[in-house]
């Protein structure tokens, strides 16, 4: 129920599934029931549980990893077909919807180009990537093409998890799959994966590049906000030409998705400022209801919840 003096909430990494993007996807989410039901659902199903939790506005993004496993030539014309079918759910429900659009980035060029096409003629706030690209990281400067043209439009790129490196889940991960088939998504393998394309953008001299580029994580940052300190304080051993937690702070927004930690969110504000911090739930992995009740109870000034629930969004993505 949206209670009038609960300030209104955009959530920031809400998930759907596109049939067309999604088809041959086995993920063991994907095969659970009541995730898949409302991954398919961007109508009467959605708005009843935002209403219910008090969420006025969700910006959708694709589940991962979305068309990031794809070849070039099968992922442009899918990407550019998905976003135009996302447009349309976003304008069926006008003021409930805002969306990241799925990049091609197997192709980088087209994915500039797309990413353009859905901000300036689909009305999009962003685009969303998730994990490597076929084995790339998303540093690589084959991919600066999307950095660049991000940062030309004026719209956040938020870096999504996805399931690590097959290399990496040998010989981190797969002792302890069978039993608990989270530890390579939510519970580690995303965090792990995630924080460390994090960690390789700043090294990578992008932000030097692209002096306004704008990167979102999601998951409180994936644990880089508690590690800030450390990192800063062991690459200056070297030669870092900017320090780490300088570049860090000045280009990432951090949301709450899956993870309503108290303490976590305690740390990122002392480390971020509360003006980085955007909330989110990573509906339908998470449900709704924890992330608003835990957001409306928050330890924080009024004006500081108000600012996490949508005046810092509003501000990052121009709603
Ligand atoms: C996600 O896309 O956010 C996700 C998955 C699988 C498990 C948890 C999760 O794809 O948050
Ligand atoms: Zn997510």
């Amino acid at each position: 129920m949206a209670n009038t003096a609960n300030p209104f909430v955009i959530a920031l990494e809400e998930h759907y599934w596109d049939a067309e993007v999604a088809q041959g996807y086995d993920s063991p989410e994907g095969r659970v029931p009541a995730i898949r039901q409302r991954l398919d659902d961007l109508g009467a199903l959605r708005l009843k549980e935002m209403d219910e939790a008090g969420i006025d506005l969700q910006v959708l993004s694709h589940g991962a990893p979305a068309t990031q496993r794809m070849d070039a030539a099968t992922a442009v014309p899918v990407a550019r077909r998905a976003n135009d079918r996302l447009r349309e759910a976003v304008k069926a429900h006008p003021g409930r919807f805002a969306a990241f659009a799925c990049l091609p980035t197997a192709d980088p060029k087209a994915a500039a180009d797309e990413l353009e096409r859905a901000v300036t003629r689909l009305g999009f706030v962003g685009a969303m990537v998730h994990g490597m690209t076929n084995g790339a990281w998303f540093d690589d400067k084959r991919f600066w093409p999307v950095l660049e043209r991000a940062q030309a439009l004026d719209v956040p790129l938020y870096l999504h998890p996805a399931v690590p490196h097959p290399a990496v889940v040998e010989v981190y991960y797969k002792d302890y799959l069978k039993e608990f088939p989270a530890l390579l998504t939510a519970a580690w393998g995303f965090t792990v994966e995630t924080a460390t394309q994090g960690i390789r953008m700043v090294l990578s001299g992008a932000f030097e590049a692209y002096p306004r580029l704008r990167i979102i994580l999601g998951h409180l940052g994936e644990s880089l906000p508690f590690s800030l300190w450390r990192i800063d304080m062991a690459l200056q051993r070297g030669r870092s030409p900017t320090p780490f937690r300088d570049t860090f702070r000045e280009h990432f927004w951090i949301t709450t998705s899956g993870n309503f930690s108290t303490p976590a969110l305690m740390c990122c504000v002392m480390e971020m400022g509360v003006d980085r911090i955007l909330f989110s739930v990573d509906y339908p992995f998470v449900m709704n209801p924890p992330g608003t009740e835990w957001l409306r109870d928050l330890p924080l000034s009024r004006e500081d919840v108000a600012k996490i629930s949508s005046g810092n969004a509003k501000r990052l993505l121009r709603i």
